[in-house]
């Protein structure tokens, strides 16, 4: 009798469960909470073998199921999940799968910030040699359904989530990066702690070399977990071999002896927090054995991931720049930090239950003008009014924000979307956010120059 297998969401990761366990021989079910046009769609277009039901489920669904697979946004301690566990039914996510199967050698970079542009970044550094390398995981592109192009001399670049690691018994990546924590995803971990702890398994399974951020004293403090050698990154290494900033050189430090790699003012990027992320890549790049000269020139070819600092446009002396996947304080702090022009911020969004204080006092800091929207709007509006901070607007949606800051800039401004906040108030993710600012932005300077 043909086995059955259970996907909990129809988004991009179970949508790669769902083709790669029909193409196993399971009879699917997939399963999903919302209903939408553009649900169906995806449903009516899913192999034969692949059944979905939409609108939402039973935790009952899973029984007698042979497999149960959640997509990353399912908590790990869902009904469903925890009553699977209960009939010995095994629970697969997305992740699990490809560390099971993967034939090639796996890089897992982790964090709170820099993971997407560092893994682009080290993609980039493995690839310049002319080794193979496949780029995926919370990047956006799911993995599992392309194990079949993976040879086993192939490189393969994932970036993980929290959500992803949690749901893998032993994520053993050949080089394992952690570059620094701050807190997020608090709505799910509950604590900051489970949530370090989350992040922390990949350390504990790395097989030939772990890369861990010397700044941030957590990521430091992971060494004494590493199943294997690290090398770190950040700034003034003190005895130890990894990457750092030798006066205004990027460097590779080993055994005590410094090999320069690149100037730093040849990093294509803004901001001192991507200069980390150049040393993460370099430091990984190192552990998988590539020259520096390599190193350097993928660096320098590099260019901005979208809705990261991005350059959305430069009119009339204003630069906008689109950090829609600030989705929390640290990123939009580090934003907030990396340009030293007047800065007029646009941020708030849906929360993720950290409290805006820090936030207010980044923005406070370092803004012209604050222009807030969203969900959060009022309750940062009044941690900046109890900072004293009087340059500021609530508006009703970002498009308001981006018109307000259109008339507000002047000359040799930077006008910065970096919400600190996560986007499911107004968008369904950062990117439609981050497109949706870069076309408000464009069809105002457009209006304008007509
Ligand atoms: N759903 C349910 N029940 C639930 C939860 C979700 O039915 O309890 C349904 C939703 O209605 C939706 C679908 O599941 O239709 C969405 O699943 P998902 O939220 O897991 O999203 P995917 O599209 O499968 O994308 C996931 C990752 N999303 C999350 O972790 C929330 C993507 O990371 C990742 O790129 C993709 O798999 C491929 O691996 C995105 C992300 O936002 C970028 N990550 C978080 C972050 O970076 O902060 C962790």
């Amino acid at each position: 009798m043909t086995e059955r297998a259970v996907v909990i969401g129809l988004g991009r990761s179970g949508l790669a469960c769902a083709r790669v366990l029909a193409g196993d021989g399971y009879e699917v079910l997939v399963v999903d909470g919302r209903d939408d046009a553009l649900l169906r769609e995806v449903a009516a277009a899913l192999p034969g073998t692949v059944q979905a039901q939409l609108g939402g489920y039973d935790p009952d669904v899973v029984r007698g199921a042979a497999i149960v697979c959640p997509s990353p946004g399912v908590p790990w301690t869902a009904p469903e999940l925890d009553l699977a566990r209960t009939l010995g039914i095994p629970v697969r996510s997305e992740m699990s799968l490809v560390f099971e199967r993967c034939r090639g050698r796996i890089v897992g970079i982790t964090g709170t910030n820099g993971k997407t542009t560092t893994t682009s970044l080290c993609a980039a550094v493995i690839a310049r040699d002319g080794r193979r390398v496949h780029l995926g995981g919370n990047i956006g592109d799911t993995i599992l359904d392309r194990l079949d192009d993976v040879g086993s001399g192939d490189w393969v670049v994932l970036e993980l989530s929290s959500f992803q690691l949690e749901s893998v018994d032993q994520p053993r990546c050949e080089i394992a990066a952690v570059l620094n924590i701050s807190p997020d995803h608090l709505d799910r971990h509950s604590t900051l702690a489970a949530y370090i702890a989350a992040k922390q398994r990949i350390v504990e399974h790395a097989v030939s070399c772990t890369v861990l951020g010397w700044d941030d004293p957590v990521t430091r403090a992971m060494a004494a977990a590493s199943s294997a050698p690290v090398r770190f990154f950040g700034s003034a290494l003190e005895g130890v071999d990894g990457a750092t900033v030798d006066g205004d050189t990027v460097t590779i430090v080993e055994a005590g002896a410094t090999e320069p790699v690149i100037p730093v003012a040849d990093i294509p990027l803004f901001g001192a927090h991507n200069v980390l992320n150049v040393l993460a890549a370099t430091a990984v790049g190192q552990a998988a054995g590539v020259a520096k000269s390599d190193i350097a020139a993928a660096v320098r070819e590099f260019t901005a991931v979208p809705h990261r600092l991005q350059v959305v446009l430069d009119s009339g002396g204003v630069l906008w720049i689109n950090d829609s996947k600030a989705t929390n304080v640290d990123a939009a702090t580090r934003a907030l930090q990396s340009f030293d022009r007047p800065i007029i911020w646009i941020g708030g969004g849906h929360t993720k239950g950290v409290a805006p204080d820090e936030l207010a006092d980044a923005v406070a800091h370092a803004a012209r003008f604050a222009i807030l929207n969203g969900d959060t709007a009022a309750e940062l509006d009044a941690a900046l009014a109890q900072r004293g901070y009087g340059e500021r607007a609530v508006v009703a949606d970002q498009h308001s924000a981006v018109a307000l800051a259109a008339q507000m800039a002047r000359p040799g401004d930077v006008v910065l979307l970096a919400p600190g906040y996560s986007s499911f108030d107004q968008f369904r993710n950062f990117d439609e956010r981050g497109s949706a600012f870069a076309e408000t932005v464009r069809a105002i300077a457009a209006g304008r120059a007509r």
